[in-house]
C-alpha cells in the first residue's frame, strides 16, 4: 500500500455491480471526496485490473444529475414528468400515510420490486425483505436474469455449482458458450488468454460475431436458442466415435440411458439444420471436445434467455459427465460459482422469514410486471397491484415488453417509490423519488456468481447530498408503520456482521479486505454432486424450441422474418450507466447490427434510422451494417433508457412476457421481428 498523507486515504471497497467478476476495489480518498477506484492487485482474480465502466466509478458518483433530495411528483403521470423537492421527513410521513390503508385493506397489494443495481447483501434484501416480511406484502420472484440457469443446474447437479475460474488458465480447449466475456466477464477472459498463450484452442459459440468471437480460434454462429440442439449433436458424436468416460457416467450418471436415446436421434445434418450451421462445424466441434483434455466450457447466462434455455443449459452442463472433464481441475464446466458460497450465507438471519408469522403471500413474478400491473384483483391473481417500492432496479428499462410497463406504471391510481441514484426511467414514473447512496457511500459486504470469494466494501465517503442507504429508507419507513421489533433499529454494520456465518471472520474480512472460501480444486472428480444420489441427472433433458422462429412459428416468420437479440453494450451495466455522458458517447447510440444481405433486402442503409417491431410495439434506431450480424439475426445492443433513446423506447418495446421452459425467466432473446427504413 502507498504511503497515506492525512489527507489521502485508502478504502477497501467491492464492485457492486450485477457482473461475475465482482472486483475488489482500491478507492482514493482525498480530503473526503473519493478522487479514484482502481482494482485491487492482490486480489486474484480482480488482478488490479478494472472494466472501463467501474473506473468510471467517482464519474457516476459526483455525476451533476445525481438525485439529491427526496422528490414527490406534482405532474400526472402520462405527463412530462415533474417533480418538487421535499423534505426526508414529509416524504416518509407521506410514503406511510398512503401504504397504511391499503396496508389495512390488503398488504398484498404492495409489491416490493428489486433486482441486482447493487448485487450487496446488505443494501439488498436484508432490511428491505425484513419489511416486506413484517407487512405481509406481496413477494417478488427474482427471475429476470439468470433463473433458468440456476434452476437447470439445480434439476442437473442438485447446485449451481462449477469449475473455479482461476484453472481455466489451464485448460486445452475452451468453449466460450453464450458469453462475450471480454464485455461481460473481462476477469475470466484473462484466464482464457492466459489459456491461449499455453497454446489451448479457444472456440466461442455465439449467434454474434461478438469481440470475444474476434479473439477465439473459431466462431461458431449459431441461431439464438440452437444450443440444446447443439449440445445433442455433440453428445451424439461422443458417443458414436467413442469418445466416452464410461467409467464416469457409469458411476456417476443418472438417467444415462435415456439421454443416449435421445442424443441418437441428433446427427450432424439434423443439429446443422435446426442451429443454421453446416454439419462439418458440428463434427468439428465434437472432435476437439471429445479429443482434448483438459475441456471446459463456460456458460453464461446468454443462451438462456429463450424459451428452451432451461433445457439447453442441462445438456450443455452434462457434456463434462459424458467425457470424465470433471477428472480435472481444469476441466468442466461453469455457469455460476453461486452454490460454491450458498452455504455460508446467513440469508435468513438477514431477511428473518419468521416476520411472516405464518402468512405465506402471493408471490409475483419480476418478468411479467408489466401484464401483472395491468391486472384486475381475481380470486386467481388476488388483490390489484396499488403500491410499488423499487429499489435498485430499473424495470420500465429493463423489464420485458415495455409498452404494458409503462402503461402499469403510467396508473394513477397505482403508488410508486422508487429508491434511486438519478431520474431513470422508472423513477420518472414514481409518486415519490428518494436519493439513494453509491457504493461509495455505503458499507455492504458481497459473494460473487464468477470467484469463489466473499468481499467487504467500506464507507469511503460521506453521502452525497441527502442520499440515504436502502436501509435507511427501510429503517425510517418500519418505525412509521409502527413495527418496533428490534431487528429494524439495527444497524448498517449489525447486517454486515450477520451476513455470513460463523466461517467467515468479520475481523479479517475488514483486514484484508475478501477472504476466499475453503473448496476443493476438482470438486466432481469423483462425482460428489449435490443431488440426493450424488449423481447427475441426466432423465428428462431435452431440445426445446424458441417460441418465436422460421421453425416453429412459420406464420409468424413470414411476417417478421428477423430474429433479434438484445445483448448488453459493453460500456453499459444493463441499463446502469447509460446517463454516464463520456461511456455514452463510447457507445454512441442505440444500434441494431444487420448484415449485409439483410440490409440490402431491404434497402437499408449503414447508419441510417430503422423500425424494428413486430405486434407489440416499434423500435426506432441506427442501423449498423455488420458481419457482427449473421444473416437471419439482426442484434440490438442493450439496454438504452428510453428517454436517452432515439424515441423514446428501447429494445425491450418488441420483447414478450412469455416464460422460460425452467426457472420462469423471461425470454428476451427469443423474438421476431421486421426491420425498415424508418
Ligand atoms: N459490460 C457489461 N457487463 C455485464 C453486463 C452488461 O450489461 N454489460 N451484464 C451483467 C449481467 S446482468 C449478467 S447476467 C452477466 C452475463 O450477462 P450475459 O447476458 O450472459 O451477457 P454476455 O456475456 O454478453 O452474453 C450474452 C451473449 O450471448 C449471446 N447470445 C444471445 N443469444 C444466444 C443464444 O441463443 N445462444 C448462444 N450460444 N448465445 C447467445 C449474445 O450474443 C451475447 O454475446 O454479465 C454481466 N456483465
Ligand atoms: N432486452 C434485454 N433486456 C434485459 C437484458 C438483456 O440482455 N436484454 N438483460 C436482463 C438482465 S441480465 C438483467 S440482470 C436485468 C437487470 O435489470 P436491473 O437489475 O434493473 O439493472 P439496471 O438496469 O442496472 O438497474 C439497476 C438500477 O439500480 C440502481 N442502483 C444501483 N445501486 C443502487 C443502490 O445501492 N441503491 C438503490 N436504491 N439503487 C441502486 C441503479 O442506479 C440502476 O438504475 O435486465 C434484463 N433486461
Ligand atoms: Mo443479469
Amino acid at each position: 500500500m502507498q504511503a497515506e498523507s492525512p489527507a489521502i486515504r485508502i478504502v477497501k471497497g467491492a464492485c457492486p455491480h450485477d457482473c461475475p467478476d465482482t472486483c475488489a476495489l482500491k478507492i482514493t480518498v482525498e480530503n473526503g471526496r473519493a478522487i479514484k477506484v482502481q482494482g485491487a492487485a492482490d486480489h486474484a482474480s480482480t488482478h488490479g485490473a478494472l472494466c472501463t465502466k467501474v473506473s468510471r466509478y467517482p464519474e457516476r458518483t459526483y455525476h451533476p444529475e445525481r438525485l439529491l433530495r427526496p422528490m414527490r411528483r406534482v405532474s400526472r403521470k402520462d405527463e412530462a414528468p415533474r417533480f418538487e423537492p421535499v423534505s426526508w421527513d414529509e416524504a416518509m410521513s407521506d410514503i406511510a400515510a398512503r401504504l397504511k390503508p391499503i396496508a389495512a385493506r390488503d398488504p398484498e397489494a404492495i409489491l416490493p420490486y428489486s433486482y441486482a443495481g447493487t448485487m450487496g447483501m446488505v443494501q439488498g434484501e436484508g432490511m428491505a425483505a425484513r419489511f416486506f416480511n413484517k407487512l405481509g406484502a406481496s413477494r417478488l420472484d427474482r427471475t429476470i436474469c439468470a433463473s433458468a440457469g440456476g434452476a437447470a443446474m439445480n434439476a442437473t447437479y442438485g447446485h449451481r455449482l462449477g469449475m473455479h475460474l482461476r484453472f481455466y488458465a489451464e485448460s486445452r480447449l475452451i468453449l466460450i458458450w453464450g458469453s462475450n466475456s471480454i464485455a461481460s466477464n473481462l476477469h475470466f477472459w484473462t484466464y482464457a488468454n492466459q489459456a491461449k498463450r499455453n497454446g489451448a484452442k479457444l472456440i466461442c459459440i455465439d449467434p454474434r460475431k461478438t469481440e470475444t468471437a474476434d479473439k477465439c480460434h473459431q466462431h461458431i454462429a449459431l441461431l439464438p436458442g440452437s444450443d440444446g440442439a447443439l449440445a445433442l449433436g455433440l453428445m451424439h458424436e461422443l458417443i458414436r466415435n467413442g469418445w466416452l468416460d464410461q467409467d464416469y457416467i457409469d458411476n456417476y450418471v443418472d438417467g444415462w440411458d435415456e439421454l443416449r436415446e435421445r442424443a441418437l436421434q441428433w446427427p450432424p445434418e439434423r443439429v446443422a439444420e435446426v442451429c443454421g450451421i453446416s454439419p462439418e462445424e458440428v463434427r468439428g466441434l465434437a472432435r476437439d471436445y471429445g479429443t482434448t483434455s483438459p475441456a471446459a466450457i463456460r456458460l453464461n447466462y446468454g443462451m438462456q434467455r429463450v424459451r428452451g434455455g432451461g433445457n439447453a443449459v442441462r445438456l450443455i452442463a452434462l457434456l463434462p459427465c459424458l467425457t470424465g472433464a470433471w477428472h480435472h481441475r481444469a476441466g468442466g464446466m461453469l455457469l455460476t460459482a453461486s452454490g460454491w458460497v450458498a452455504p455460508f450465507k446467513n440469508v435468513d438471519g438477514l431477511e428473518k422469514p419468521e416476520l411472516l408469522a405464518g402468512r405465506t403471500p402471493r408471490t409475483i413474478n419480476m418478468s411479467t410486471i408489466g401484464d401483472d400491473l395491468l391486472r384486475e384483483s381475481s380470486a386467481e391473481f388476488g388483490p390489484k397491484i396499488e403500491a410499488v417500492i423499487v429499489y435498485n432496479s430499473n424495470p420500465v428499462a429493463v423489464a420485458p415488453e415495455s409498452p404494458k410497463v409503462v402503461k402499469g406504471f403510467q396508473r394513477e391510481d397505482l403508488f410508486t417509490v422508487v429508491l434511486e441514484h438519478f431520474m431513470t426511467d422508472t423513477a420518472d414514473l414514481a409518486d415519490y423519488v428518494l436519493p439513494a447512496t453509491t457504493q461509495l457511500e455505503h458499507l455492504d459486504v458481497h459473494a460473487s456468481y464468477g470467484h469463489t470469494s466473499v468481499l467487504i466494501n467500506e464507507v469511503a465517503i460521506e453521502p452525497v447530498g441527502e442520499a440515504r442507504p436502502n436501509t435507511e429508507f427501510f429503517r425510517l419507513l418500519a418505525a412509521r408503520m409502527g413495527f418496533d421489533d428490534a431487528c429494524f433499529a439495527e444497524t448498517d454494520e449489525q447486517l454486515a456482521r450477520q451476513a455470513f456465518t460463523s466461517e467467515i471472520d468479520f475481523e479479517a474480512l475488514r483486514e484484508q479486505g475478501w477472504q476466499d472460501l475453503p473448496l476443493a480444486d476438482a470438486p466432481f472428480a469423483n462425482g460428489g454432486f449435490r443431488t440426493p444420489s450424488g449423481k447427475a441427472l441426466a432423465g428428462g433433458a431435452d431440445f426445446v424450441p424458441n417460441y418465436e422462429s422460421r421453425a416453429s412459428t412459420p406464420e409468424l416468420a413470414a411476417r417478421y422474418p428477423l430474429a433479434m437479440i438484445s445483448p448488453p453494450a459493453r460500456n453499459f451495466l444493463n441499463s446502469s450507466f447509460v446517463n454516464v455522458k463520456s461511456l455514452r458517447d463510447i457507445e454512441g447510440e442505440p444500434i441494431l447490427e444487420i448484415h449485409a444481405s439483410d440490409a440490402a433486402s431491404r434497402g437499408i442503409a449503414d447508419g441510417s434510422m430503422v423500425r424494428a417491431f413486430n405486434d407489440r410495439g416499434s423500435y426506432l434506431c441506427k442501423a449498423s451494417i455488420s458481419s457482427r450480424a449473421r444473416p437471419g439475426v439482426v442484434n440490438g445492443l442493450g439496454v438504452w433508457w428510453r428517454k436517452l433513446g432515439a424515441a423514446g423506447s428501447n429494445v425491450n418495446e418488441v420483447t414478450h412476457q412469455r416464460l422460460t421452459d425452467l426457472g420462469r425467466a423471461p425470454s428476451f432473446y427469443d423474438c421476431l421481428v421486421e426491420v425498415a427504413p424508418a
